[in-house]
């Protein structure tokens, strides 16, 4: 039995000029008959058509379409793509156009990559590579997701793959071949090969998270006591009003986040309630959430009034780090104030003169930059990925303290094994449906 033809919107559903439906799979050019009469199609060549709905007869669009045969296609599998007028009417009547021809149903999130997947156009990072792009917000997430979908991940990992292989085979011919000669020295060669991969894999595993880091945004968390200007000083930042600004205390109480590109690296930030003991349930409850959230967040902007004593309350005080950025805020209330602070550097600001905001983005910025800024290492950048690479580097370790060539041979395997599962070359079965629903459907 021949496996469906799928299709799918592959662009957004907002409004637009153009809009582009996919079709994958062997009935893609007879569903191309089917809704322009046509039968002969030139590969690749961008052809002006007049879609017409195989049940009626009825004209739906006039439209652009593009015929990729297999297997030089996305999918690998014949391919084609309409690009039709972006009006929410016409693509859902070419879609239900589309739901009525036979063999033919509708993608489901990532199938489209899924397929190319299968087909051997990607690997698994490279794949994963694709979702990230299509979610990149900034100019550093799209650049570390363009390096992955390059295949600079899967080349790192299958590289060291090969590597491990290729010392578990001389170990595994010293096992069948025990009365052979083998090369002197072989046994230690093996155990400095897997030293230097084990080495390797440490160090890059050791890169402070930076890369999961830029995939997913830097938290930043805005704390501080009751009325000191926290939502203010959100407000500024993101250029719109997010969260309420009032001179009433305890008026945030929940956490409000807005998405920040500062220098290219992505930044969510985080308004939450003023820490302060309250008999209030709703606002303890808002007090518990910024508790929480400083606790978890990369960073924290901890901010005190100037103008009332910029005293820090004891919850406070344990949440000041070396993650910790201290600002004081209303200096336009103080006019010709000097502010030293003990031991830390404190940022003075005004919320509303706008006084300071340049500096402390400056240094928010260096903050940022400092957790999340791509090295020109490959870095790593899924949890997905670490897992496997800890998995691996404890199966070395394991084969470095084996009492025995076979079981050495064991946890080379099965450290082989963890690095396959990254590239997707070996026991993929149960993380393929989890990777791939994470994506946009038509995709
Ligand atoms: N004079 C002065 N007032 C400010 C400044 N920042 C905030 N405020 C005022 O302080 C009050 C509390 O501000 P808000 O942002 O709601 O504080 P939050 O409770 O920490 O979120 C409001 O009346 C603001 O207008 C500032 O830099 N200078
Ligand atoms: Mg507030």
């Amino acid at each position: 039995m021949s496996r469906p033809t799928i299709f799918a919107l592959a662009t957004g559903t907002a409004r637009a000029a153009i809009a582009v439906i996919r079709v994958s799979g062997p009935q893609a050019n007879a569903a191309l008959q089917a809704l322009t009469g046509k039968q002969h199609w030139t590969a690749r060549l961008a052809t002006r058509v007049r879609l017409r709905s195989p049940a009626t007869g009825v004209t739906i669009d006039h439209a652009i379409a593009l015929s990729f045969p297999a297997p030089l296609s996305y999918t690998g599998e014949d391919v084609i793509e309409l690009q039709v007028h972006g009006g929410r009417a016409v693509v859902a009547a070419t879609l239900s156009a589309l739901a009525e021809i036979p063999k033919l149903r509708p993608a489901e999130p990532g199938e489209f990559t899924r397929r190319a997947f299968e087909a051997g156009k990607l690997d698994l990072t490279e794949a994963e590579a694709v979702a990230d792009l299509v979610a990149a917000e900034t100019e550093a997430q799209r650049r570390q997701a363009l390096r992955q979908l390059e295949g600079e991940l899967g080349r790192l990992y299958d590289g060291w793959r090969e590597r491990l292989l290729r010392a578990l085979a001389h170990i595994e011919a010293d096992i069948d071949f025990p009365d052979e000669d083998l090369p002197a020295g072989l046994a230690a060669s093996v155990g400095l090969e897997i030293d230097s991969l084990a080495g390797e894999i440490a160090r890059h595993l050791a890169d402070r998270g930076c890369g999961e880091r830029l995939r997913e945004g830097v938290y930043v968390a805005i704390i501080g006591p009751p009325n000191s200007g926290k939502s203010s000083l959100l407000n500024l930042l993101a250029g719109r009003d997010a969260a309420i600004v009032s001179d009433r205390a305890g008026t945030t109480r929940d956490v409000i986040e807005v998405r920040m590109d500062l220098g290219g690296l992505p930044v969510t930030l985080a308004d939450t309630a003023g820490l302060r003991a309250t008999a209030d349930a709703i606002e303890s409850e808002g007090v518990r959430r910024a508790l929480e959230r400083g606790r978890a967040a990369d960073l924290k902007l901890i901010l005190l009034d100037a103008s009332a004593g910029a005293r820090l309350n004891r919850e406070l005080e344990s949440l000041l780090d070396a993650d910790s950025i201290l600002v004081l805020n209303k200096i336009d209330l103080m006019p010709g104030a000097t502010f030293k602070s003990a031991g830390y550097t404190a940022h003075p600001i005004s919320a509303t003169t706008g006084a300071g905001i340049a500096e402390l983005l400056k240094a928010l910025t260096q903050a940022v930059a400092a957790r999340a800024a791509p090295s020109g290492e490959p870095a790593l950048t899924r949890l997905r990925h670490r897992q496997a690479l800890e998995d691996c580097r404890a199966a070395l370790e394991r084969a470095r303290g084996a009492g025995g060539v076979e079981l050495a041979a064991e946890d080379m395997r099965l450290a082989a094994r963890a690095l396959g599962r990254i590239t997707g070359r070996v026991g993929i079965e149960e993380v393929l449906d989890r990777i791939f629903r994470e994506f946009c459907i038509g995709k």
